[in-house]
């Protein structure tokens, strides 16, 4: 029950209404831990990302005279995220998430002269958003039937329009997919091309289960034509909302993000945001250095095999079909003969939140370190009884 009306109000509330309030709504809100939200690529924070958020949420990021350990914490974030990635001197920047990263990795192509912009159908929307807000030209390009880049349509459009920016993920939003980075970077080589690589969801994964042997390609800067990478610490990071961070290859390619700024002690500021918060630094700082590389790797494992242990319990039910082997810890589940959107409102209804994949029709399960096995291994049952409720519904 809501005690404060809408509105702006003439006279204040006293703090103790205003926070009862803001508890009230806060008990409808399905929560990470409680309730079901098998579909986001959010998570729980881990607490030491909180608190090392709440330690440095109010120093401005972008005013590096002023708050000098915040912007030291941000070169080292940087240059960690680049290790991750392979990458030796690289320069980026923390961003509000993703699609910030992904915009500005497409802005940066262009102002180095690359104007062509090559998305493959499962690049994620941010992609799309970049190409409209930058007035480049998108090309689309093809997958394959694994939904990975398809490599000669690639190749035949690059023959076609020239040298661009070819977007690539590491971890696609509806499959998890993870695009050929080490092939498409001998092609764009080949055709004087760049590779911006949208490892947002990835980009916390990926490197370490390479290294535990799973078969995945290379997604960082040991890939000559790779110029940047998206790697989002708000989701596989375990870092609080907005964590998004670009890695690029060099300073000098970070160049264009440096924008004049009179007022501004420096004469300058950093990126496409203005007042930035040191949260989100110090958190992703403290995320990295208290899991390290072996921290990171155990949690890969942990969420990979979890998601290949719901792939095979899937694959036994006649109702269901798995859309694509997992490669990260996506799966993309075909409910047959029946409706994704039907299901998905069903699930929803009953405190279960998947999403939808995308490009086919099938449900999303994204397996983020708060979801345990045995819910999965529950959701599977409670898909089939939404199955078998749809189709008697239906004759
Ligand atoms: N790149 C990829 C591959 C992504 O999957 C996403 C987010 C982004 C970029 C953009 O990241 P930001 O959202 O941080 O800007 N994909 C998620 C999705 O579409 C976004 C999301 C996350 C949606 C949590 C809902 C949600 O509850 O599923």
């Amino acid at each position: 029950m809501l005690a404060i009306p809408r509105g702006f109000p003439r006279k204040g509330y006293d703090w103790r209404d205003v926070l009862a309030e803001l508890y009230e709504r806060f008990m409808h809100e399905p929560k990470h831990l409680v309730n079901h939200i098998i579909g986001s690529m959010t998570t729980r924070p881990h607490p030491l990302s909180i608190e090392a958020y709440k330690l440095f949420m109010f120093f401005n990021a972008n005013d590096p005279l002023v708050f000098k350990e915040t912007s030291r914490l941000e070169s080292e974030v940087i240059e960690m995220l680049g290790e991750i990635l392979g990458g030796r001197n690289v320069s980026g920047i923390i961003t509000t998430g993703g699609t910030e990263a992904n915009i500005s990795a497409i802005y940066l192509a262009r102002e180095h002269g690359y104007e062509n912009v090559y998305v493959p159908l499962t690049a994620h929307n941010s992609i799309r958003k970049a190409v409209h807000l930058l007035r480049v030209r998108g090309i689309d390009v093809k997958v394959d039937e694994e939904f990975h880049v398809d490599l000669d349509d690639l190749e035949r459009k690059l023959e076609e329009h020239g040298p661009g920016v070819i977007v690539l993920t590491a971890g696609t939003t509806g499959f998890g997919t993870v695009d050929n980075v080490e092939e498409a970077s001998k092609i764009a080589s080949r055709h004087n091309s760049v590779i911006h690589v949208d490892a947002a969801f990835g980009g916390f994964i990926i490197p370490f289960l390479r290294e535990k042997g799973y078969r995945l390609p290379d997604i960082g800067f040991r890939n000559r034509a790779v110029v940047s990478v998206t790697i989002d610490p708000h989701k596989l990071g375990l870092a609080p909302i907005p964590s998004g961070g670009l890695v690029v290859r060099s300073s000098e390619w970070f160049k264009p993000l440096i924008f004049e700024s009179k007022y501004m002690p420096m004469g300058y500021q950093v990126g496409l945001g203005g007042t930035r918060t040191g949260g989100s630094i110090a958190a992703t700082w403290a995320m990295l250095k208290h899991f390290g590389w072996e921290g990171y790797s155990r949690l890969a494992v942990e969420l990979m095999e979890k998601t290949l242990k719901v792939a095979e319990e899937v694959g036994k039910r006649d109702s269901l079909r798995l859309v694509v082997k997992p490669e990260t810890p996506i799966l993309c589940i075909d409910v047959k003969g029946v409706e994704a959107r039907l299901v998905l409102e069903k699930a929803w209804g009953m405190g279960w939140y998947p999403y939808h994949c995308g490009l086919v029709d099938g449900v999303r399960i994204v397996v983020m370190p708060h979801v345990g096995l045995d819910e999965l291994l529950e959701f599977i049952e409670v898909l089939e009884s939404i199955a078998r409720s749809i189709k008697r519904g239906s004759t």
